[in-house]
Formats: C-alpha cells, structure tokens, sequence
C-alpha cells in the first residue's frame, strides 16, 4: 500500500486535529449513528491515554473519534479514500450510519475506500472507534481480567504502557481510478553500476508508462518503459551509505494516448546488505551498528507523532555518533523511516510481536515454566495474527534504503518446544516476502545457547542482556566474567553474527555515587564501558544498541519509577552522564567493529 501523496493527479487532505471524543461506556449505544454527546475533545494525532482527568490510562475497550469531513466538489471521477497511518490496536471507520473498514493491528497504516459511497462536494460523518483490547491471539498478546471491583483490567507482558488511541496521521486521499497502485524496487551494484529492478501494480486499463529514475541534481539517469516489472541501471551510481544518504526519485506515469493519468514518486536508495560468515555488509563493507533501542514515547502524547520531537531525537542520535536505531517493539510512524532515508540512519525494523512468553513480567521475572506456544496461547490464529503483521511490515517499509534487516519478534520463549513450529514458518514467509534483507529477532538471557531452539533459523541473532543489573546486580565484574562466556559460546555455537540489541541498566537522573551504586548515573556510565569491553574481545559482535534511548512510559510495576528509566536520555531529552561514555566511544568508532 503506498503512502498517499500529493501532486499533478493526487490530493491528500489532513484531517489531523480536534475530533469530538468519547470513551465507550454504559449508555454509550451505535455513536456512529449520530453526533458524539459530551464535550470532550482529542487531538489526532495523540495517544489519548494521558490528555484527561479523570485519567483515561485504565481505560480498557473502545473509544469513539468523530468529525465532519467534505469532499472536495473538484474530486470528480477520482477514487476517494481515507487512510489512517495506524489505530491502537484495532480500528472500526463508520461513514455516516455505514462501517466502511475494520482493522485490526496497532501500528500499521490502512485504508477505507468511499468511493461508492460519497460524492464530491458531501459532508460527512466521520465516526472511528478504537479499541486497545489484546487477547493471545493478538500481536502483541494481552489478556482480560477483571479485578475484585468487577472492573475489566488488560494485563500484557510487554514493558511499556498499553499507548491506544489514534496516534498517527489521518488522511483524506484522492487518486485517479487508472493508477499506480504498488511498487516494489530491490537495488543491487556491480561495480559502478547500480541496478534498480521494479515492480510496479496498476489498476486499470494499462496504457503508456513512462519509468524515470532521477538524481538529486533533477537530472534523469534512467528510463524505462516496461511493465509490469523491469530493470534500470545506473552507471557511476551514488550509493545510500550509513552516515551518507543519497536519494534518487523513482517516478512512475501513467498515460492514457498521450494524457497523464496517474504519477507516483518514490525516494529510493541504491545500496546492497549481505551477511558474510559472522560479517555484516552494507554495500558490500563490514558495518558495525551503534545505536538505540526506541521507543515512541513522549509525555503527554504517548505514542502521538510528533515532528518535533522526531527531529529532536534523530539530532540527539547524531550527537551521540549512534548509527542505527531498532524500532522496539512495533512499526514507527512511517514519517520516522522517511527521515532515516533521508539522514543515512540504518534501521532494524521490528514487528509488534513482543510479549510471546509466558515466562517474564514486565520484562523480568522469570515466573516458572508456562506454556507460550500452544493452544492456550500463542496458537494457530495469533501465528496468523503474526503473520499478518509481518506482511503489513514489509509491504510499507520494503522500499526504504533504511531499513536493513526484520527484526520478526522480541524475547520470545525461545526455548520451549513449540517455539520452532511457530517461528519455522514465520521466517519463510518473511524470506519470501523480501529476499534481499536478512531476518533476526531477540534472544531472551533466560534461554542460553544450549537450550535456544530457533537462532538458527536466522541470519543474525540478536541478544538482550542485562547482567550487572537483572542478574549479578550490581557486581559488574562477575558480570564481565559470565557476559564473555557466554558470547563466546553464542558464537561457537551459531558461527553467526552477533547483534546486542538489548544491554542498559535503570539510572534516575542526578543521583549520583563514587560506589558503582545501581540506579546511579555513574553505575550506568561503568555498566556500559564493561560492555564494551566484552563486545571488542568477541569477534561475532556486529553491533551494539543500548537500552534504552530515553525513559519511556510503563504499566505500574515496582520496578518501574514512572516508568522505565533505563533511558541514555531522560524522558524530557536531557542527557545521562551515560550519554556523553556513548558519544566518547562512537563517534570515536564510526561504522567500524
Ligand atoms: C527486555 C525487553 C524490554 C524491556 C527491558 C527492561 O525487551 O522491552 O523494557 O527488558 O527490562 O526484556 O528494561
């Protein structure tokens, strides 16, 4: 599904904003079919969760969005649609009296065709209800209690708070009824010579199609003529480099005899990524990643897109020299991965499948052995529910230059015995989708190399550890000690390459000891030097993204201090001493082990 976008044949009109708001509840009966009673307001994009008192954060089930929406009396014969870049966890669009879309899956975009339904120059009615409700059939899995007041809770097993709401952008979009529908590119290098080999998915009656690939100079390098799929190469191309972006439009038209009827362009980047032993290569040179684990948090808008914040964040990334970022635990905001094409910044780009086990609370107790993967749990339809989440992934993320691997899920029960007929066919399928990136997710530190049964399956294992604070608290030499064991053994094992994904240790801002104190500033800057230590004495390491890039917003927990505080930033952004043991170490290291 491409991104709306708007030019000589499309429109896209905002409908970010206030909409009228209402949380479901008793006497709270079909709102669609009329205005929304009540007063309340909710800006779009936001999470909602933190906007109102009385609090709505244990809010559990829907919440209804509504506006009014004309269509332009100019979109005559034009395909009219709305798309919501996402609705946390599952989207029901009401046009007037009439569903017109259900979607379920919080973090990627969808669309709600109205073509047949309006006409231009109709006002309408434009009613969403979101639900946040999880069960273990969803991605990520949840389950519905209810508390000794009879009140319904929602317990999940992922370290981060239940954000729901619409908290991306929504669009009102036109486009021609002949169009371009889908493109897909994969880009390779032989030489000088770059190659750009497309797909291209029109709708109706194919005519003339003109194919040009244009550089940042405005000057077109290549042409093709050829659908559905060809191929345009590029001599003396400039490569998308980590640190050095570089950016050509692919530009797709359609023409009807010698009218334009659609066009559609794509910011694509020439660049190749490919594993070599326990080597990972960006166009074809061995890349080391520095970087983060994220989150989509800020105060008050949850997980809301913010532009400011954004851009905020990336310059804090290039300020620490960091590379790379993984986008734990969920699809970003697609404004986030435009950006990264844009700045050179490599991405891990993650699915919501966190919280596939059973066996952890919050991120980190181990609560004995629970069953994850049958039945009762993880079963045949959330593996669906999975599925869907990976082809959704790939589908709007697979043309940025960015984006380097899949991250399929995060600290899954790797160990228990149905994991592999779980995993076996998600990979596959991820594979089939995209054969050019290589596929990873993270191992849990409860699942040692000997009992993991899946890393095999992929083509880079990543690791989230946390000794010196989950375990051997506070004693980082024990720590160092049993850490290189075991990265070791990972690497005789597996031969692959390593990526800590996960390492970091809960630091409140300004406290501060000369006695390696956890929870210190101090105790985190040392935490991460042991760390590094370790990781420039194992060869298989190809990477490092601490844990985490900021505070960030969590369920109660008596190890959460209003929330996670494993943040190299704080909440609000200010830096950590740990910030600046980071900056010394990569700016210092550049893309280079
Ligand atoms: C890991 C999880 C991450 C948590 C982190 C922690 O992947 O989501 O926030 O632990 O405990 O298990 O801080």
């Amino acid at each position: 599904m491409l991104k709306p976008i708007d030019n000589a044949t499309r429109e896209v009109k905002s409908l970010n904003g206030l909409w009228r708001f209402l949380p479901d509840g008793p006497g709270v009966n079909q709102p669609w079919t009329g205005p929304l009673p009540g007063k309340l307001e909710c800006p779009v994009p936001s999470s909602y969760n933190d906007l109102f008192v009385p609090s709505l954060r244990d809010h559990v089930g829907t919440v209804w969005y509504q506006r009014m929406v004309t269509i332009p009396s100019r979109w005559e014969d034009q395909r009219v649609f709305l798309r919501f870049d996402a609705a946390t966890h599952e989207g029901s669009v009401y046009v007037n009296d009439r569903l017109v879309t259900r979607h379920v899956g919080g973090y990627t975009p969808f669309e709600a065709d109205l073509t047949p339904l309006v006409s231009p120059g109709d006002e309408v009615r434009l009613t969403v209800g979101v639900s946040n409700i999880l069960s273990n059939e969803t991605i990520p899995p949840g389950r519905l209690v209810t508390d000794d007041l009879g009140k319904t809770q929602l317990r999940y097993w992922h370290d981060f708070f239940n954000y729901s709401g619409l908290a991306r952008a929504v669009y009102l979009c036109s486009s021609p009824m002949t169009r371009v529908d889908d493109i897909s590119v994969v880009t390779d290098i032989a030489g000088s010579t770059g190659s750009v080999r497309y797909d291209i998915a029109t709708v109706g009656p194919a005519g003339k199609a003109v194919i040009d690939l244009i550089d940042e100079a405005g000057m077109t390098v290549g042409s093709s003529e050829t659908l559905p799929a060809g191929t345009i190469n590029v001599p003396d191309a400039t490569l998308w480099q980590p640190g050095a972006a570089y950016l050509y439009t692919f530009r797709v038209r359609l023409y009807h005899t010698s009218r334009l009827v659609d066009e559609y362009s794509l910011r694509i980047g020439i660049r190749t990524i490919t594993i070599s032993g326990m080597q990972i290569l960006i166009n074809d040179r061995p890349f080391y990643f520095t970087g983060f684990g994220k989150h989509e948090d800020t105060p008050v808008k949850g997980k809301g897109h913010d532009d400011a914040w954004m851009v905020h964040d990336f310059e804090l990334m290039k300020w620490t020299g960091a590379n790379s970022f993984r986008t734990s635990h969920y699809p970003y905001a697609e404004e986030v991965l435009d950006y990264a094409d844009r700045h050179g910044v490599v991405v891990i780009d993650e699915t919501p499948a966190v919280g596939l086990n059973l066996n952890i609370g919050g991120g980190i107790f181990g609560s004995g052995k629970n069953v994850t993967f049958g039945p009762d749990f993880a079963n045949d339809r959330t593996r669906q529910n999975h599925e869907n989440a990976i082809r959704e992934l790939v589908n709007r993320d697979k043309n940025h230059p960015s984006v380097v691997m899949w991250c399929i899920t995060n600290e899954p029960d790797s160990g228990e015995a149905g994991a592999r007929a779980y995993f076996e066919p998600l990979v596959h399928l991820t594979r089939q989708l995209d054969t050019t990136r290589p596929v990873t997710y993270t191992n849990l530190q409860m699942v040692p190399p000997e009992q993991e049964r899946i890393a095999d399956l992929f083509d880079v294992i990543g690791l989230n550890r946390y000794r010196g604070w989950y375990e051997e608290t506070g004693d980082l030499a024990t720590a160092e000690i049993r850490l290189e064991k075991e990265l070791q053994r990972w690497q005789t094992i597996f031969g692959k390459p390593l990526l800590m994904l996960e390492y970091g240790a809960d630091t409140v801002t300004g406290l501060r000891s000369i006695h390696q104190l956890p929870w210190s500033e101090d105790f985190q800057s040392s935490f991460y030097e042991m760390y590094h230590k370790v990781f420039d004495r194992i060869e298989a390491i190809q990477g490092e993204q601490v844990w985490n890039f900021a505070d960030f917003g969590t369920g109660p927990g008596i190890f959460r201090v209003d929330g996670n505080r494993k943040g190299v930033f704080s909440r609000d952004r200010r830096p950590k001493t740990a910030a600046y043991t980071l900056r010394s170490r990569w700016i210092q290291k550049g893309n280079n082990k």
